[in-house]
C-alpha cells in the first residue's frame, strides 16, 4: 500500500445507486465474494421508485413482469396487487428485497458519489463521496438508472414565484394536496399523463401547459385476479424465457406480420383488440410499426380516432392529437388522460407556438398572457440515459474525463463499458436496450454479464478489462445504424437527448433485446472479443 492510499478505505467493488440495478449488483457481487459497497444519494433504497412519488405514479410494464427473476422463491412469495403496480408498492418490493437478502448492511444511504478517478499505477478506482469518505476499489459500477437526473428547465423568474413549485421526480414524501388551488402542470410525457387526471380531480382549476401532444393507450388497470397469478406462477420461468425472446424483453404479444400485409378491416380489428387489452403491447400489433412511417400512420389514424371520440370539443381534440409517429416519443399508458380535458376545471394551454416566457410572482407567462397559479408542477422529465453518469466526475486512463470523451454523445461498447476506463461498468447504459425494454430483466442480464466477466478476469489471472476503441466505434456505428432504420429519429425525444437544451442529438438505446443478448453472449464466449485484458 502506498502512503497516500491510507486515507482510502479498501473495497473490491463500488456500486453507485440502490435502485433495481444497484440492489441486484450488490447481491451478485457479494455472491462472487467481492467486498462491495453501494452508495445511494436518497435516504432509502428504491432509486427512481424512491423519488417519483407524484400522484398516479406507476410502472407501464405489468407488475408480474416488472420484477426480479433471479430468485424463484422471491418471485413465488411476492404478491402484486394490481396489473400495473403503483409506485408505493414497487418501493415496498425493493425494500423487501434489500431486507430479504440482507443487503442493507452494505448500502450507505444519503451519500452521493462525487468523483471516481482511475489510478493506473494501482489499477484501482479512487472514489470520493459527499460525506468526505474516500474509497479505493478495483471495480467501479454505475447503477444510476436511465431516468434519474432531473430535467428542470430554467424559466426566468422562477425564484420570484409566491406559490409552490414541484417536480414530479422530486415529489415531497409527505404528499401534496391541491384542494382549492389553481395548479399548472408543465409537460405531457408519462409523468404528466399519469398525474394530470388525479390533480384535475383535486384542484380548483388545472392548466396543462403542453409543448407536444402525446400518444397514450389506456392502461385498463385492475386488481390482479388470484387465479391468473396462480397460473403465471406455476410456469413463471417458462414465461420469463418467452418474454426474453420478444423484441422489448417483455410480453408485448409481438406479431411478425407487417401492417401493410393485412387489409384495413383486419388492421382495425387488431388495433381495437389491443386498445381494449390496453398498455404498451399496442406497439406489438405489427412488426413494422416502429420501422415504417406508412405502417405507423395506420396506428396514428386509429389512436387519433379514439382521441376525437373521447374529446367533446373537436378543436381541443385536434390540439391533443400528436403529429409525431406513435411510439417515437415513449408511448404513454394512462387512466382517463384524454377524458380529463372534458372537465370544466381543466384548460389546455398550447405552448408549442408560444413557448413559456417565464414565471412571475403570481403565475406563469406564455403567449403574452399570465396564468395565475397557486402551484406549478414541472412534469418535465429527465436528462435521460447519460445525465446521471455525467453527473459524477469520472476520469479514466491519463485523466481523461468521461464528460469530455462523451461531449459529442455517449460512446460505449455493449452499452456497459467505454474505452479508456478499465474495470468501469455501467448498467443499462447508452448503447444498450435499456429503456426500450422491461428494465428489470435488462438489469439482471447486464449484471449477470458483468459478474461473469469479473469471474473470468479472476480465473484468467488478468487485472483489468476495457473495450478497444475499434470495438467501441463499431458498436456505436451499429447502434446508429439500427436507430436509423427506425422511426425514432423523426421526432424530438429523450431517447435522442433532444429534450435537454444543448445536449447532442444522438439516438442512445439499442433496439432489440433478444439480438442484444445473443451478441453480448457471443462476445463473452469468444473470450471477451473487442475487449483488452490487462495484466
Ligand atoms: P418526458 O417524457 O421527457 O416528458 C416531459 C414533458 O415535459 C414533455 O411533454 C416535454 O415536452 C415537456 N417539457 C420539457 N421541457 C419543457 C419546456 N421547457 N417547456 C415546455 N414543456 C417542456 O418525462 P416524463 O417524466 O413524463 O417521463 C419520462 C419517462 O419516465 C417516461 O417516458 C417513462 O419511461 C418513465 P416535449 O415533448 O419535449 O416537447
Amino acid at each position: 500500500m502506498r502512503a497516500n492510499d491510507r486515507e482510502y478505505q479498501q473495497l473490491d467493488a463500488v456500486v453507485v445507486g440502490a435502485g433495481f440495478a444497484g440492489i441486484y449488483a450488490l447481491y451478485r457481487f457479494r455472491s462472487l465474494g467481492l467486498k462491495t459497497r453501494a452508495f445511494e444519494a436518497g435516504s432509502g433504497v428504491g432509486g427512481t421508485w424512491f423519488w417519483n412519488r407524484y400522484p398516479g405514479a406507476r410502472c407501464d410494464v405489468e407488475s408480474m413482469e416488472y420484477s426480479y427473476q433471479f430468485s424463484e422463491e422471491l418471485q413465488q412469495e411476492w404478491q402484486w396487487s394490481e396489473r400495473y403496480a403503483p409506485q408505493a408498492e414497487i418501493l415496498r418490493y425493493l425494500e423487501h428485497v434489500a431486507e430479504r437478502f440482507d443487503l442493507r448492511r452494505d448500502i450507505q444511504l444519503d451519500t452521493r458519489v462525487d468523483s471516481a478517478i482511475y489510478d493506473e499505477a494501482g489499477t484501482r478506482w479512487k472514489i470520493g463521496c459527499s460525506d468526505g469518505s474516500r474509497w479505493s476499489a478495483r471495480f467501479f459500477v454505475m447503477a444510476t438508472g436511465c431516468l434519474s437526473a432531473v430535467n428542470m428547465p430554467e424559466f426566468a423568474g422562477r425564484e420570484s414565484f409566491q406559490g409552490k413549485i414541484y417536480h414530479t421526480a422530486r415529489w415531497p414524501h409527505e404528499g401534496v394536496t391541491f384542494h382549492g388551488q389553481r395548479v399548472g402542470v408543465i409537460g405531457t410525457g408519462s409523468s404528466g399523463v399519469q398525474s394530470i387526471p388525479l390533480i384535475a380531480a383535486e384542484a380548483e382549476h388545472l392548466y396543462v401547459f403542453q409543448r407536444t401532444p402525446t400518444w397514450s393507450i389506456p392502461a385498463h388497470n385492475r386488481s390482479l385476479d388470484p387465479d391468473e397469478v396462480r397460473r403465471i406462477k406455476a410456469i413463471y420461468p417458462e414465461l420469463r424465457a418467452q418474454s426474453a425472446l420478444q423484441p422489448f424483453g417483455f410480453n408485448t404479444r409481438s406479431a411478425e406480420t407487417t401492417a401493410m400485409d393485412v387489409d384495413d378491416q383486419e388492421r382495425l380489428r387488431e388495433y381495437e383488440t389491443r386498445w381494449e387489452r390496453g398498455g404498451l403491447g399496442f406497439l406489438g400489433g405489427y412488426s413494422d410499426l416502429l420501422l415504417s412511417r406508412d405502417a405507423n400512420d395506420t396506428a396514428a389514424e386509429f389512436v387519433g380516432g379514439k382521441i376525437r371520440a373521447i374529446i367533446r370539443d373537436p378543436a381541443l381534440a385536434a390540439k391533443l392529437t400528436p403529429r409525431t409517429a406513435v411510439g417515437c416519443k415513449r408511448l404513454c399508458v394512462d387512466t382517463n388522460y384524454y377524458d380529463t380535458f372534458n372537465r370544466d376545471n381543466v384548460t389546455l394551454v398550447d405552448v408549442t407556438a408560444e413557448p413559456i416566457e417565464g414565471i412571475a410572482p403570481k403565475g406563469l407567462r406564455t403567449g403574452g398572457k399570465e396564468y395565475e397559479l397557486d402551484a406549478i408542477v414541472f412534469a418535465t422529465g429527465f436528462d435521460a440515459m447519460t445525465g446521471a453518469l455525467l453527473g459524477v466526475d469520472i476520469r479514466g486512463r491519463d485523466g481523461v474525463e468521461l464528460r469530455e470523451k462523451w461531449a459529442a454523445g455517449p460512446r460505449t461498447y455493449l452499452g456497459l463499458s467505454t474505452a479508456g476506463f478499465p474495470n468501469f461498468f455501467f448498467v443499462t447504459g447508452p448503447g444498450s436496450p435499456s429503456v426500450l425494454t422491461n428494465m428489470v430483466p435488462s438489469i439482471e442480464q447486464h449484471v449477470n454479464w458483468i459478474s461473469a466477466c469479473i469471474s473470468n478476469l479472476f480465473e484468467s489471472g488478468h487485472g483489468s478489462i476495457e473495450p478497444t476503441p475499434e470495438a467501441e466505434d463499431a458498436w456505436v456505428d451499429l447502434v446508429n445504424e439500427i436507430g436509423g432504420m427506425t422511426i425514432y429519429p423523426t421526432c424530438n425525444s429523450w431517447y435522442l437527448g433532444s429534450n435537454v437544451p444543448g445536449k447532442p442529438r444522438v439516438f442512445m438505446p439499442y433496439l432489440g433485446f433478444p439480438d442484444y443478448v445473443v451478441r453480448a453472449n457471443a462476445i463473452a464466449a469468444a473470450g471477451y472479443e473487442g475487449f483488452r485484458l490487462g495484466g
